[in-house]
């Protein structure tokens, strides 16, 4: 498998899927500023949305879009339990917090890097991404990771988006369950791969 990412971009939630499922994969930097490979090659061509994380099969099927990557590269290493198996109410529940980051927080996310968005549509959608941090702090609670004791695929993601609570400008401080669970999530060894990888630790 190859994965398309960019360092830091929503591309290292499938990174670090990757990374946890153990499987053989290949990670290549196609920066979002640039849209160019390292070789020169205009990532348009290879994806012609121009976005990342874009998944390509050895086979040469491909997968676009992050909560479906996610997925599918858990289900090829169950034993790993990254997600809840195919018809259990408990994969609904982890699909149900996959749509949720992804519509709730990542994507009221984004009009903060470099969209043409104005200061009072940014301050509006600040004060609805802490309401839903807010929700996310309060399920926490007294559990190591989203689903319970397990770590899955939306951890992953959820931990990707929060990385940019900083560019974004949300204080993270009054949310304990949110920030231990962040420092948690922080220590895995894949976690901690995927990062190294990408350029994102020192
Ligand atoms: N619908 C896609 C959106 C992915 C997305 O927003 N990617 C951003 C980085 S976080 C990107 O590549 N932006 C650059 C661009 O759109 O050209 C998904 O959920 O995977």
């Amino acid at each position: 498998m190859k994965l398309y990412y960019s360092p830091g971009a929503c591309s290292l939630s499938p990174h670090i899927v990757l990374q946890e499922s153990g499987l053989p994969y290949e990670a290549i930097a196609a920066p979002t500023k640039t849209h160019q490979l390292a070789d020169g090659t205009d990532y348009y061509s290879i994806n012609p949305l121009g976005y990342v994380p874009f998944l390509v099969l050895d086979d040469g099927r491909t997968l676009r879009e992050g909560a479906v990557i996610v997925q599918y590269v858990a289900d090829q290493a169950p034993d790993k339990k990254l997600m809840p198996a195919a018809g259990s109410f408990e994969r609904y529940q982890a699909q149900e917090w996959l749509n949720f980051i992804g519509t709730e927080l990542h994507k009221g996310c984004s009009p903060f890097f470099g969209g043409a968005a104005n200061d009072e549509y940014k301050a509006a959608m600040k004060e609805r991404l802490l309401k839903r941090l807010e929700f996310v702090n309060q399920q926490l609670a007294g559990r190591d990771y989203l689903m319970g004791a397990q770590f899955s695929v939306a951890d992953a993601y959820l931990f990707t988006i929060t990385n940019w609570a900083k560019p974004v400008g949300l204080d993270l401080a009054p949310l304990a369950h949110l920030l231990a669970w962040r420092q948690r999530v922080s220590q895995r060894p894949a976690v901690v791969a995927a990062m190294q990888a990408e350029g994102l630790l020192k």
